[in-house]
């Protein structure tokens, strides 16, 4: 494991399970969603442990974009759960973020969808994301690579599925 010595991240941390949204609909979308994914797993104290197919999947409460690139990650890490955040708005921004409006397209956004089994609701932080029990294009990554997780407060992935049937994702080839 990558250690960043003591102090930089906070008292040390029993290492932790956590799932990190990738998308994309703006650029080279899926070669940033695989250079991102080599980002997350050189984060210092970090793994990724297991990495969704991508999806290409039709926008949800956006009108007049381009279809998505999305997939999930699996994480394990020793960074306590800000410090993670911190770290994905860091590599969004080395991989060529612009945030012109909100919900603007984007050549990459990445989510912090479930830390462990904490419940963390503070500005600029909400675990579980507070949507993702409601967007296909995060649940059937999800699924595939943690059919058995739960979402606090939500349910088990696997469960969660039926009701996003009608949402459209389609899975590329590995
Ligand atoms: N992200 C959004 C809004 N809508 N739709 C899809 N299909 N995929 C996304 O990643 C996405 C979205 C806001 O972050
Ligand atoms: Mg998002
Ligand atoms: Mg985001």
């Amino acid at each position: 494991m990558k250690r960043s010595g003591p102090g930089r991240t906070g008292a040390p941390h029993a290492p932790v399970r956590a799932f990190v949204a990738l998308g994309a609909n703006l650029g080279q979308s899926v070669a940033t969603l695989r250079t991102a994914f080599e980002a997350l797993d050189k984060l210092p104290d970090t793994h990724v442990v297991a990495r969704s197919a991508l999806y290409r999947t039709a926008p949800v409460g956006v009108r007049g974009q381009p279809d998505f690139f999305n997939a999930v990650a699996a994480l394990e890490t020793t960074l306590p759960a800000r410090t993670l955040l911190d770290a994905l708005f860091d590599i969004e921004a080395r991989l060529g973020r612009t945030r012109a409006y909100p919900q603007a397209p984007r050549t990459l956004d990445l989510d912090l969808l479930l830390y462990g089994d904490d419940c963390v609701d503070e500005p600029g932080l909400q675990i579980p994301h507070p949507r993702m029990h409601l967007r296909a294009f995060v649940l059937v990554p999800l699924a595939e690579i943690a059919p058995a997780a739960t979402i606090p407060g939500r349910g088990r992935v696997a469960d969660l599925l039926s009701e996003v049937r009608d949402q459209a994702v389609e899975r590329l080839p590995d």
